[in-house]
């Protein structure tokens, strides 16, 4: 034990590890900023006595503890940021003026936060669930915030259902349960019945719903946005993000056994990659279009609950985003954040879908809620970078107070930065769409098909990926109780694939097929297969930011842990080594390895891909121990590529897998190290029955 911490058990100080300040900026005050003499003992009236009232030093610091929560945010509660800076590749300085899109190797600062969206904040990192991926961009003319997600459409076309739909998804009211969780009725009940929700029911009951990690994930604004030029030419754009490690999920059952291992899993993914120095990267993407496609286009852009497949419009790549920096403090930079949809910069503008018209009102509105004053703008994580003038004043917690007497416009008072004016040359402009019409509540026709779209996701994944679907639909329908709701949205099915309604039908026992839900329209089943729709048809093919477990025992073969961690380097991906102690192990050289994880606390699930490497003696032992076993049969049941020593082979006698084994399972020899990470690049080996 260090010296500073020896116990001192001074009389009358309740025998804290004490330690004196070595110099007086170390000397701690209290907010008003008075030294303080003791932090760990009352003011009382004797030394057994009761408290004073006069102990500013205590009332203080329960004072603020007391007052430490702010509400959590209403839908996105559980997140996590990071910073980084956007890169632009200064090829769309024709079709917008936006700042940050001008110059190629222009760098704009970002601040992005990922979330899921039905969990509180103390929820799991690996629900089924929709990701949030929202980004800030602080450009020169004021800060952007592209709020997307990580599937590029949504539940409903209008924002007045938002609560209802938010509301059925979170606990049931009565019972303040289930948590993070759309498997209970009252979600399917909803679902059910709202049909516009199914395209995006597909997606959500898709691999997308459980990714990997938040470095493996596409982003989407969803909406249909207009990029606006200098001359003022209007065109339509779609915003996506591209990961550069490409993507990746996690299977089900692997997803309800890490959010017992490590309900962090996400967030510590990212703070390790970014801490090791593994930045991890997104290409920016834009589906630009002009009028006339929309007009022609099957389904109304303006409608959330549709996408344009990227083969019809191809997505044009515009600059790279890096996340290179962890928070120095997530309370003030990933609690604090408020994103605004309507917080937009020149050269960018909205359209009329809406779904955003109705975003722009909501998020300013819960930002005022959440952060307690409409001075969150003065949080220096939620403060533009360039400068800002305004004659805003006053409020809770003022902190940026301007000088002089103007605060009043117009005025004849000299020009200034503390009295500026607007300018209608460089200044922010709606663009110049023409409205008219009734006013009257409404559901443009052109938003009723339902199921077209659906029916394309569901017919451009591969098998594997359809199975995941009528599995997660499976799983969930299960959970809920109502018969009729599990009927209902089997009825929905029929509209959407047959086969997958007679699936899913088949799983749930039904004694009969329900009829297929009324639809105002047929489903178009000629819409063509989009291979940008699937996950497993773009596999990244590379190790690369992946993380490989290796179960490890006294007598490993020296040799052959060496060969296989020079080749992790060099792939650029990172490993851990799970041990019987934490302390590690001892090579057959006797050179020790540090241990990462015990062999109770490192399960497979936290991997990407295992490698076993261990003495005869040592795969004895870990025949035992049944977390050792587990870990075999987990990354056999995921599967996932599994390398290990001809030493290793009882682990594999005593789990029953040795007559299973497959080309998933490697041998690793001191000459092949490389070779096995070229198998594990394909992430995992589906054909394994
Ligand atoms: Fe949000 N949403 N949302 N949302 N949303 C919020 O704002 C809302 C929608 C999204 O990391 C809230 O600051 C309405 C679509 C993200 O801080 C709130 C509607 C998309 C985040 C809100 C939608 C999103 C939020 C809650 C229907 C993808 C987290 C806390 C019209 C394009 C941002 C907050 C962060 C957060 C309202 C629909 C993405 C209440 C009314 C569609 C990523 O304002």
């Amino acid at each position: 034990m260090a010296e500073s911490f020896k116990y001192k058990g001074n009389k009358g100080s309740g025998g804290e590890l004490h330690q004196k300040p070595e110099a007086q900026d170390q000397v701690m005050t209290t907010a008003q900023g008075c030294p303080v003499s003791d932090d760990q003992n009352s003011l009382k009236a004797g030394e057994r006595g009761p408290g004073l009232i006069e102990d500013h030093v205590l009332r203080e610091k329960l004072f603020h503890f007391d007052h430490e929560r702010i509400p959590e945010r209403v839908v996105h509660a559980r997140g996590y940021g990071a910073h980084g800076y956007f890169e632009s590749y200064g090829n769309v300085s024709d079709i917008t003026s936006a700042d940050l899109f001008q110059k190629k190797g222009q760098k704009t600062p970002v601040f992005t936060r990922f979330s899921t969206v039905a969990g509180n904040k103390g929820s799991p990192d690996l629900p089924r669930d929709v990701r949030g991926f929202a980004v800030k961009f602080y450009t020169n003319e004021g800060n952007w915030d592209l709020v997307g997600n990580n599937i590029p459409v949504f539940f409903i076309q209008d924002a007045i259902k938002f609560p209802d739909l938010i509301h059925s998804a979170k606990q049931e009211p009565d019972r303040g349960f289930p948590q993070a969780q759309t498997a209970h009725d009252n979600f399917w009940d909803f679902i059910s019945l709202t049909p516009e929700s199914m395209h995006m029911v597909m997606w959500a009951m898709s691999d997308r719903a459980i990714p990997r990690s938040l470095r493996f994930m596409e982003g989407f604004g969803v909406h249909t946005f207009k990029f606006v030029n200098d001359k003022g030419d209007e065109k339509f754009v779609k915003f996506h993000w591209k990961p550069k490690l490409g993507m990746q999920s996690v299977v089900w059952n692997e997803a309800l056994k890490i959010n017992g291992a490590d309900p962090d899993f996400h967030r510590r993914d990212l703070w390790d990659a970014i801490q090791a120095g593994d930045y991890p990267e997104w290409e920016l993407g834009v589906q630009v279009f002009d009028r006339e496609f929309a007009d022609k286009f099957e389904f109304d852009v303006l409608d959330a609950t549709k996408l344009i497949p990227e083969e019809e419009v191809p997505v044009k790549l515009i600059g790279k985003m890096v996340l290179d920096r962890v928070v120095d403090n997530f309370f003030a930079e990933t609690e604090q954040v408020a994103f605004c949809t309507q917080n937009i910069v020149p050269g960018i503008d909205f359209t009329e879908d809406p779904l955003l018209q109705g975003r722009n009102f909501s998020y300013l509105d819960t930002q005022l809620k959440r952060l307690g004053s409409p001075n969150f703008t003065h949080l220096p994580i939620n403060a533009p970078k360039c400068p800002f003038r305004h004659l805003q004043q006053d409020g809770h917690m003022a902190m940026h107070n301007p000088k002089g007497r103007v605060n009043y416009e117009p005025n004849s008072w000299p020009r200034d930065e503390h009295n500026p004016r607007a300018c209608p040359d460089t200044g922010f402009k709606s663009t110049a769409e023409p409205v008219s019409g009734s006013k009257l509540r409404y559901r443009s026709e052109t938003f009723a098909d339902h199921y077209s779209q659906a029916a394309q996701f569901y017919r451009s994944q591969t098998d594997i990926e359809q199975m995941h679907i009528q599995n997660a639909l499976t799983f969930e329908l299960s959970k809920v109780e109502t018969l009729a709701i599990r009927e209902r949205m089997v009825s929905h099915l029929l509209n959407i694939d047959k086969e997958l309604a007679q699936t899913v039908a088949d799983n749930l026992g039904l004694q009969e097929m329900p009829e297929a839900a009324e639809a105002a329209m047929k489903t178009n089943t000629k819409l063509k297969i989009s291979d940008a729709l699937s996950i497993l048809k773009n596999a990244p093919n590379t190790f690369k930011g992946r993380k490989l477990g290796i179960l490890a025992t006294d007598g490993m073969d020296e040799g052959i842990l060496n060969a296989l961690t020079d080749a992790l380097k060099n792939a650029g991906a990172m490993y851990e080594v799970v041990a019987p102690t934490v302390n590690g192990v001892k090579t057959d050289k006797g050179t020790h390895v540090k241990g990462d994880q015990l062999v109770n606390g490192g399960p497979s699930v936290l991997y990407d891909a295992v490698a076993i490497i261990t003495s005869a003696e040592g795969a004895k032992k870990l025949s035992d121990i049944p977390e050792a076993k587990d870990f075999v049969m987990d990354a056999f049941a995921h599967k996932k590529y599994i390398g290990y020593t001809s030493s290793a082979m009882p682990l594999f006698e005593e789990t029953n897998l040795k007559g299973k084994m497959d080309k998933g399972c490697i041998e690793i020899t001191a000459a092949n190290g490389k070779d096995f990470l070229n198998e594990a690049k394909n992430l995992r080996f589906w054909k394994r029955k």
